[in-house]
């Protein structure tokens, strides 16, 4: 046993070192804020947010006040807060507040998924970068704790429009554990598990059942693999994929708490209506996702930006326990 937790151990230094020699703070359109890269150094606890959530998530000024209380939730739980955008075709990891400001009132901001980089990069673009580019860029920082709201998925009808979000298939290919509130009923939750399930993910539910959650609801219907109880339960499991060399990343689902719950119903039925006006106004591709979380919000009178942020605070909180939890299992 105790040969086992110095090898254990051994592989996580290992895994931290790697980690150290990527973390350069200055390389080709790839910015690293000193406050993040001195942390990452130092084995001190990180948290990555995306900010795809911020450009095209949710309206302003709403969106720029959840980005700076996401960031101080982390800080007070005694995590570095890494906001990752792309400013002017810099890839920047740990925005100033300057730069969130500026992202937060863009009139038309790219949304950057990992198909887009070259392209923002080449052309000196801004924009938020999705689950997938942040992953990207967290994993080349060395970060592997990331918290958001909601991944994106396989699409209703996916099965034929093949409309899977570029999030499935990043999670199969990068080291990072996304922590989120699950996938929204606007997708299509028990083909989004399948392909994550094939993609070799790890989809885990934080709390005492496997109950997968649907984002404004605790419960989808299906279930996770596996849960974990608590921030270093989840931090084991993380630590066990990079020591296993998986390449792959985790998915950690944070159900909403019950008191946030409350109008997941009318929720439910307002995104039934955004997923029928998507195909009646024929809204195709990237713009799916941000049309739908407007015209909900608009349909349930803001309900559904309340318990947006709610659930992304909660999951702000736990993902810092669990990005402290990590770091102190591999000092
Ligand atoms: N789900 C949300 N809010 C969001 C997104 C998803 O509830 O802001 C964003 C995330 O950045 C996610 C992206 O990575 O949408 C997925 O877009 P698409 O479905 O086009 O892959
Ligand atoms: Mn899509």
């Amino acid at each position: 046993m105790k040969d086992l937790k110095r090898a254990f151990q051994f592989i996580l230094r290992r895994d931290v070192r790697l980690y150290q020699n990527t973390a350069r703070s200055k390389d080709f359109h790839f910015n690293v804020h000193p406050s993040v890269s001195q942390a990452v150094a130092q084995n001190k606890p990180v948290v990555a947010l995306e900010s795809t959530i911020i450009t095209h998530g949710m309206p302003y000024p709403h969106n720029l006040s959840t980005a700076k209380e996401v960031e101080a939730i982390v800080r007070a739980e005694g995590a570095t807060p890494a906001t990752i955008g792309v400013v002017e075709g810099e890839i920047c990891v740990g925005l100033s507040s300057d730069e969130l400001d500026r992202l937060a009132r863009s009139k038309s901001p790219l949304k950057v998924s990992r198909r887009d980089l070259p392209y923002a990069v080449s052309k000196g673009l801004s924009g938020g970068t999705t689950v997938s580019a942040t992953m990207i860029a967290a994993h080349r920082a060395g970060i592997p704790v990331f918290v958001t709201g909601g991944i994106g998925g396989v699409h209703r009808d996916g099965q034929n429009s093949l409309d899977i979000s570029a999030d499935l298939t990043e999670l199969g290919r990068t080291p990072v554990a996304v922590v989120s509130a699950g996938v929204k009923s606007i997708l299509d939750i028990g083909r989004t598990l399948e392909f994550l399930e094939t993609q070799g993910v790890c989809v885990a539910t934080y709390g005492e059942s496997k109950d997968f959650p649907a984002f404004f609801t605790p419960n989808s219907g299906f279930t996770s693999a596996c849960n974990v109880r608590n921030p270093s339960e989840a931090a084991e499991l993380i630590a066990s994929t990079l020591s296993l060399g998986l390449e792959s990343g985790l998915l950690i689902a944070v159900p909403i708490p019950e008191e946030h719950a409350a109008a997941g119903h009318q929720i439910q039925e307002a995104m039934q209506a955004a997923v029928t006006a998507v195909s009646s106004e024929g809204i195709t591709g990237r713009d799916v996702t941000p049309f739908i979380l407007q015209k909900v919000n608009e349909l349930t009178q803001g309900k559904s930006l309340q318990a947006n942020i709610a659930l992304i605070h909660n999951n702000a909180k736990v993902g810092s326990q669990i990005a402290c939890a990590l770091s102190k299992q591999m000092s």
